[in-house]
């Protein structure tokens, strides 16, 4: 069975950019209830139900057709939202890449400022709700966006960052202005969990 994970702080750590009362519907409500419909669509496959979800995800094809929409829906939810709270931290000012990643991202986009105009616009060009991700795409750094809880992993990429843009995210502070909820979530991006992840999946 999937539980929650906990989070990597409190929830009302990540303020003022994101509030702790957003934080704490978003963990123990939206998450929750992707991790509880993940389950319930897994219960009469034994087969499946030892799977990580990241296996699940990256094996996609392999679901059977009745469960497979459920999965790509509530594991991707599931996958994607344990990822977003990973890749989080206390707001930081100058908050940048370091070592190995900064100079990949320098190297793939032209620089940092580059990079986050480019993934600006993919997640406030995103239409409806979804994501915007950095991810490792044969061996290349790509940005892209998904739909819904659609995960790249299901496409054969590997996030590394990403952010989450359904309303439930951002509009209790933010109302209609994704655009300040992106410029200020760069300030509370754990570069350091990023990095790491780079160096993790980059080989792979
Ligand atoms: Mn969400």
């Amino acid at each position: 069975m999937h539980t929650l994970p906990a989070l990597p702080y409190d929830y009302k750590a990540l303020e003022p950019v994101i509030d702790g009362e957003t934080m704490t519907i978003h963990h123990t409500k939206h998450h929750q209830t992707y991790i509880d419909k993940l389950n319930s669509a897994l219960e009469s496959y034994d087969e499946l139900k030892t799977l990580s979800v990241e296996d699940l995800l990256l094996s996609i094809d392999k679901v059977p057709a009745d469960i497979k929409t459920a999965v790509i829906n509530h594991g991707g939810g599931h996958f994607n939202h344990s990822l977003f709270w990973q890749i989080l931290r206390p707001a930081q000012d100058n908050n940048l890449p370091e070592g190995k990643l900064a100079k990949v991202i320098d190297d793939t986009f032209g620089s940092f400022d580059e990079f986050k105009k480019l993934f600006t616009e993919k997640a406030s060009g995103q239409f409806g709700s979804g994501w915007a991700w950095l991810a490792i795409s044969l061996g290349k750094l790509e940005i892209i966006s998904t739909p819904n809880q659609n995960s790249p992993l299901a496409d054969g990429q590997r996030p590394i960052l990403g952010i989450d843009v359904w309303e439930h995210a951002y509009y209790l502070k933010y109302q209609n202005k994704r655009v300040d909820y992106i410029e200020n979530f760069f300030s509370i991006v754990n570069w350091e969990k990023v990095g790491q992840l780079y160096e993790e999946y980059a080989v792979l």
